[in-house]
């Protein structure tokens, strides 16, 4: 008999605020129920009583937050039997929709800008059997694309723009408030395509009508500088940045992204990719925690705003939630080369024991 385990995914676990039935066959590698990590030097940085947490969805089963979405995605198309999925991806996606798409026996297609994903995603995709096509293109082409081909043949879109993923998505926002016990004061993360800053709001919306909440957060959504079309107020027709992930200069969910903004009372700013390079860096020394760089760039918005006294403006005295929540959207072994192009490489020594005791201090 299969083994009951603890956390079964997230739509067994979310089942009520999710649009599935008793004939829903679930599809799950168990993702979510990912750490809410304390963040001690962070903290110290913005100080005056704030606690930093760091939401590390870089621990679902394909190192991404993209997970949840694919989970509900892939559950609903096969429900209406669907026998094909195809998605646009920066990586992350086409990782996921790859690996959900085998456990549901389902073709998937992915279609990826040539030359401008991470290793590690595109090795996922491949090793999952998936069908991957590089277009000489960027993103918001091979989205185009993807849009016109699924609306003409019988395949199933699983973008976020498909609105089960935004479903699934939303459940993180369910496990912050659930590990707090309160919704964080603000909540800070990346935003590319849109669908996830969309996801989260949307969860926290539902979690306080149902009274699982008193308040909501103020979402502050970070974009790369040289794909930042939200910031600036128009498409990006040639985005550029090292954050791979979230290299997109139209996004699909613009006015959701915007609509998080305003009814929040948040704002979307933009990041330079030496800022998010520093941040990734600190990350990994002095929290231990390893993301890909999109994801940095929540902690490179953190850190724009504290240099900029946002966090001094706060009244103490009011602000009896001082919780910050950063999310981490994908893992830092997505992008191998990044790592080792940011650091220096080991050195080589000889294989004796007094060099490499001359190399280390003893
Ligand atoms: C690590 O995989 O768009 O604002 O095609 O992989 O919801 O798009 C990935 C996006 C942030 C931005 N962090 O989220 C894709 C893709 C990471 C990501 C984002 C992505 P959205």
């Amino acid at each position: 008999m299969r083994k009951i385990q603890k956390h079964e995914g997230v739509i067994a676990k979310y089942k009520k605020y999710l649009p599935v039935t008793a004939k829903t066959p679930i599809i799950t590698l168990n993702e979510g129920n990912t750490p809410l990590i304390y963040a001690g030097y962070l903290s110290g940085i913005i100080g005056r009583g704030f606690e930093v947490y760091l939401k590390y969805e870089g621990l679902n089963p394909t190192g991404s937050f993209k997970d949840r979405g694919m989970t509900m995605a892939i559950s609903k198309a096969c429900e209406e039997r669907s026998n094909a999925v195809m998605c646009a991806s920066t990586g992350n996606t086409s990782a996921s929709a790859a690996a959900y798409a085998v456990r549901a026996g389902l073709k998937c297609i992915v279609l990826i800008p040539k030359g401008a994903i991470a290793l590690g995603k595109l090795s996922q995709a491949l090793i999952h059997g998936a069908v991957v096509l590089a277009v000489d293109g960027n993103f918001d082409a091979a989205l185009d694309l993807v849009k016109d081909i699924t609306a003409k043949y019988p395949i199933t879109l699983v973008n976020s723009l498909n609105p089960y993923r935004i479903e699934g998505q939303k459940t993180a926002s369910f496990e912050i408030c659930d590990s707090l016990g309160e919704a964080p004061e603000f909540q800070v993360m990346p935003v590319g395509n849109a669908g996830n800053i969309t996801a989260y709001w949307k969860g926290y919306k539902e979690y306080k009508k149902e009274g699982k909440i008193g308040s909501l957060p103020k979402m502050l959504g970070f974009q790369a500088k040289g794909a930042a079309p939200i910031v600036r107020g128009y498409p990006v027709i040639n985005p550029k940045t090292i954050a791979t992930a979230i290299r997109i200069g139209n996004p699909a969910s613009w006015r959701q992204a915007e609509d998080a903004r305003d009814e929040s009372g948040g704002l979307i700013d933009m990041v330079s990719d030496n800022e998010i390079i520093t941040a990734y860096k600190l990350l990994a020394a002095k929290e231990g925690v390893f993301v890909e760089p999109a994801s940095a760039a929540s902690i490179a918005g953190l850190l724009k705003l504290c240099r900029r006294g946002f966090f001094k403006k706060i009244k103490v005295a009011k602000a009896k939630n001082k919780k910050i929540v950063c999310i981490l959207t994908g893992h830092g072994l997505k992008d191998p080369d990044r790592a080792i192009e940011s650091i220096k490489e080991p050195k080589v020594v000889k294989p004796k024991l007094e060099a490499i005791l001359r190399e280390i201090g003893y």
